[in-house]
This record gives structure tokens, C-alpha cells and sequence, in this order.
């Protein structure tokens, strides 16, 4: 079952979930968006989540007609009443209805939806044996012409990306920059390992500064193995010992190959592994309580 939340009310059924044509998230993709995964009741890193969402809207000039605290408690009602432990959470928010043109004026109040429904970004045979990628032609956005941290609603350079992918029969495409330098899948960070080190590109090159790599950052840490941010090209990725993708839909997903060359022995990587399991891990106690323990037995229960 899915639950939304749109502006005061909730539904239950996915075909009553509808906002306006006029809405300038649709006309114009003028909005932002987080996913956010719920693991075994509990909302991980919903605070950076939150404050993700309220800088985007901040740098978007859109209102959020709700207090953060507020936000937070609507989206763990529309968890509860979704009733499931494990689940994905998105929070969509637009500049609202208005008339035809850009103007931002013409939207009286911005329009809040928080959907509740499970999500699948990559089969689960490429989570077992690695998964095929290319390096996309379609440059990433300059971060002159619109800041890789503002998670709009305009996805479309990353979707042009996704589209090269498509036609080259793999799952995923990786982005450069302007100047060459790797930055993120489509809607994924990257992260390498050379020779025992693990490395991931710097914000700078026009990332988003993805949560699931921030834990990750966290696991490796704690591994004593700490993540060093370096500048890649292609060829990094090619001559690497092991790659992988994270993010909050694809989780921690490992490449074993690019651009036809495969990478290492082509299968996902000892410390790939390591990471995965700690990372899961920290996603099962870390986080925001939605249900508790006792709700927690007591489903369980009924699904035996
Ligand atoms: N880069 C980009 C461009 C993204 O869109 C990430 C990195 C990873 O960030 P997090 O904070 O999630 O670790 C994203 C995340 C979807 C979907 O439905 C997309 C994202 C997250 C969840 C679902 O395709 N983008």
C-alpha cells in the first residue's frame, strides 16, 4: 500500500493522489524533492534529509508553509499510517499552482506532498554480481548555472545521461564535468578503490553531497580505513580495483565494469563487501523511531 500526503489530506489510494495542472513543479519543474528510506521502523538520517530539503527550498526562494518540526512529524504520520517498517519516503515539494509563466509571483503557496511507497532503483541481480556502466557524453550541469546540492525537480541533464545508458544496454551511466572530472551516476555518488584506498569525488565538481555517501564516509572511518576526496577521470575509473554506487534508492551498488573495460576480476570487491555490511548495520539501529519495538514484534507477528 502507498500513502500521500498532499496539502492537509491524506489518501490511500494511488489514483486519488492528484495536484493541479497549473502546479509550476509540473509546467516547469520549478521544485525540489528528497528520498529518504525507512529501515526496520526507524527514518535514517531524516535531519539530513530535512535540512537538505529546507536549503534547497531556501535557495529556490520557495516557502515551506510548515515549521521543520512540523514537517518532520506530518512525513512520520504519513510512515505510520503507510504501517510498514521498511520503506521509502518521498517528499516533494513545488512552487504550486499558479498561471502560465515563469513567474514565480503567480504561485500563491507552495504545494507539500509526501508519498509513502516502496521503491526498486536497480533489479537485485546487479546487487549480486556487479553491474555494467557507461560514461555518459551529456556533461553534468556547471554548478555556475544551478548548484548540484539544490535536489530540483529538473533532472533532466541527469535524465539525458540515464537516456545514453538506456541505448548502450546498461543500467547506469557515470557524468564528467566540463573539465572532464567524474562526478555522480544519475542519481547515485561514486566511490573507487585504488591500491586499498578509497576514494570519492569533492562537491566541488558538482555533486550532490549524497547522505548514503556521507554514512559511508561514516563505515569507512569507523573501518579505519578513512575516505580520501580526489579528482578522477575516466581512466581512474578503468585502472580501479573496485567500484560502487550509493545513494538513498540504489543503496551501495557495486560496478564491474565501465565503458566495456572491466574492472579488476569483474566481480563486486572485498571492501565493497565490508562497507555493505556495515552499512547495513548502522541502517537497522541508527535513526528516527516511527514504530516501536513493541510495534515492531507485533507486526512481525501478523506477517508470520
Ligand atoms: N546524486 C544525485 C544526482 C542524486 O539524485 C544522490 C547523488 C545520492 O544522494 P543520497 O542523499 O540519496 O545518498 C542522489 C539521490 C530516484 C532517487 O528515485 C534518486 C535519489 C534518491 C532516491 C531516489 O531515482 N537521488
Amino acid at each position: 500500500m502507498a500513502v500521500v500526503y498532499i496539502d492537509g489530506v491524506f489518501y490511500d489510494k494511488k489514483e486519488d493522489a492528484k495536484i493541479s495542472v497549473w502546479d509550476h513543479g509540473l509546467l516547469y519543474g520549478d521544485g525540489l524533492f528528497e528520498g529518504i528510506r525507512v529501515y526496520n521502523g526507524k527514518i535514517f538520517r531524516f535531519d539530513e534529509h530535512m535540512k537538505r530539503l529546507y536549503d534547497s527550498a531556501k535557495t529556490l526562494a520557495i516557502d515551506i508553509p510548515h515549521s521543520y518540526e512540523e514537517l518532520k512529524q506530518l512525513t512520520i504520520d504519513t510512515v505510520r499510517r503507510n504501517g510498514k517498517p521498511d520503506t521509502y519516503i518521498r517528499l516533494v515539494v513545488t512552487r504550486g499552482p499558479g498561471d502560465l509563466g515563469l513567474d514565480p509571483r503567480k504561485c500563491k503557496h507552495s504545494t507539500v506532498i509526501i508519498i509513502v511507497d516502496d521503491i526498486a532503483l536497480f533489479p537485485p541481480e546487479p546487487y549480486e554480481v556487479g553491474m555494467k556502466v557507461i560514461i555518459a557524453s551529456t556533461r553534468k550541469n556547471h554548478m555556475a548555472a544551478l548548484n548540484s546540492n539544490v535536489k530540483s525537480l529538473n533532472y533532466l541533464n541527469n535524465i539525458l545521461a540515464k537516456i545514453e545508458a538506456v541505448h548502450a544496454g546498461v543500467p547506469e551511466a557515470v557524468m564528467i564535468n566540463i573539465h572532464g572530472y567524474i562526478t555522480e551516476g544519475t542519481a547515485d555518488n561514486v566511490f573507487v578503490v585504488k591500491d586499498g584506498i578509497i576514494k570519492t569525488p569533492p562537491p566541488h565538481v558538482g555533486i550532490l553531497v549524497g547522505i548514503t555517501r556521507n554514512a559511508v564516509i561514516d563505515v569507512a572511518a569507523e573501518m579505519g580505513n578513512p575516505v580520501q576526496e580526489a579528482l578522477m577521470t575516466s581512466h581512474d575509473l578503468y585502472v580501479s580495483d573496485e567500484i560502487f554506487l550509493t545513494g538513498t534508492g540504489a543503496e551501495l551498488i557495486p560496478v564491474v565494469n565501465v565503458d566495456g573495460r572491466t574492472i579488476a576480476n569483474g566481480k563486486p570487491g572485498p571492501v565493497y563487501r565490508q562497507l555493505l555490511e556495515n552499512f547495513r548495520k548502522k541502517t537497522k539501529v541508527e535513526g528516527t523511531v516511527v514504530f516501536t519495538q513493541e510495534e515492531l514484534d507485533a507486526m512481525q507477528g501478523a506477517a508470520v
